[in-house]
């Protein structure tokens, strides 16, 4: 049994690149290993947030995960301000992280291009990440292919850490799904899709209407050659498609191409809209369920009681090994 940890952050609604390139694959997971997934709302105050719709996008994220399959009697859903090991043992991260390696994070040099203000969160962020990820004894972290450089950094961290201290850490794994791990927005296919998004058409929410969905399908930039076929390059915003449509239904991207051969890009969008749709009615329908529920309640409370014994556990070592406090009293 392995040890699986992942986070989203409640910093919008759920993209279906989220769904695709994360959430998913944390379900068939946690049927054979002891999994941990976070809502990272110390990860979203990184950027400024509006504090009512914070609650609500924390709230709405924890109902995405179980109405996407996450079942609480598995796994360990939670929200990491309620488990305050995190931002402890994410200092104790930053001290030993250096300014250098940290500035050379793509996606800090993304968030803080071109901004006046740019919080120094924002450049701390990794080091609070790498601890998420070691308090639990992580042995593989599913996440998509954006994070690859945190989890890089995460895994030196831990390295330096045991070196100069005491080998408390596991080294954890990264585990980038093969399909779906990067998918695009829907109007510049050049651009990931993002939830943070100025422009809510390259987007498709995991709670948008389906009239909604279908629209946003329809009007997604492709180009004017009329050919279904993959070609990252020279063809972003039809492969972007043919990648959502094989994650959604599971085809090959030769099967898709064959498909649709002769065939314009009209049937086509409207095959990647019908089957986007029938992923996401169904989770949306358990979402309106769950939502206003005590259950949802119940579920954040044990999370956040099975999270804070490990983590704390965790804690106490690194404190430990880096000299913090005091000798604890033999008993
Ligand atoms: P934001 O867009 O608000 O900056 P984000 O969606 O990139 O945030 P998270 O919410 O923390 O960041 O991402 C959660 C998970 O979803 C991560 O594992 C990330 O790799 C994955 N993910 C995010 N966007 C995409 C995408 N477009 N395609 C595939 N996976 C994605
Ligand atoms: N940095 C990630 C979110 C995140 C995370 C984590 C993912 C925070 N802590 C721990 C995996 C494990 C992101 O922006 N997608």
């Amino acid at each position: 049994m392995k040890t699986i940890f992942s986070g989203i952050q409640p910093s919008g609604t759920l993209t279906l690149g989220n769904y695709l390139g994360a959430m998913q694959h944390f379900i068939p997971l946690q049927n054979e290993n002891n999994c941990y997934y976070c809502i990272v709302d110390e990860h979203a105050v990184t950027v400024p947030q509006d504090r009512l719709k914070l609650r609500h996008n924390i709230r709405s994220l924890a109902a995405l995960y179980i109405a996407s399959g996450i079942d609480p009697d598995k796994a360990t859903l939670f929200i990491q301000s309620e488990v305050p090991a995190h931002t402890q043992l994410g200092w104790m991260m930053q001290c030993i992280s250096y300014i250098g390696e940290l500035e050379r994070m793509t996606q800090f040099k993304d968030k803080a291009d071109g901004k006046e203000a740019v919080s120094s969160s924002l450049l701390t962020y990794p080091p609070l990440m790498a601890a998420d990820i070691l308090l639990y004894k992580t042995d593989i972290v599913p996440v998509g292919d954006d994070q690859k450089q945190h989890l890089e950094l995460t895994r030196n961290l831990a390295q330096r850490f045991n070196n100069k201290y005491n080998d408390i850490f596991t080294v954890p794994e990264i585990s980038i799904p093969k399909s779906g791990a990067r998918i695009m927005s829907l109007q510049d296919p050049n651009k990931k899709m993002s939830k943070s998004d100025d422009n809510e058409k390259g987007y498709i929410s995991m709670l948008d209407e389906p009239k909604k969905i279908i629209k946003k399908i329809k009007s997604a930039v492709t180009d004017s050659e009329g050919i279904v076929k993959f070609d990252k390059e020279n063809k972003p915003g039809v492969s972007n498609l043919i990648t959502i449509l094989s994650a959604c239904t599971g085809q090959s991207v030769a099967t898709i191409e064959s498909a649709y051969e002769g065939k314009g890009y009209g049937d086509f969008k409207q095959d990647v809209a019908d089957a986007v749709l029938n992923v996401l009615e169904p989770i949306q329908k358990r979402y309106n369920e769950l939502i206003d529920s005590d259950k949802l309640d119940d579920i954040l409370d044990q999370g956040a009681d099975k999270a804070s014994y490990e983590a704390n556990k965790m804690l106490r070592k690194a404190k430990k090994a880096m000299g913090l406090g005091r000798v604890p009293k033999k008993k």
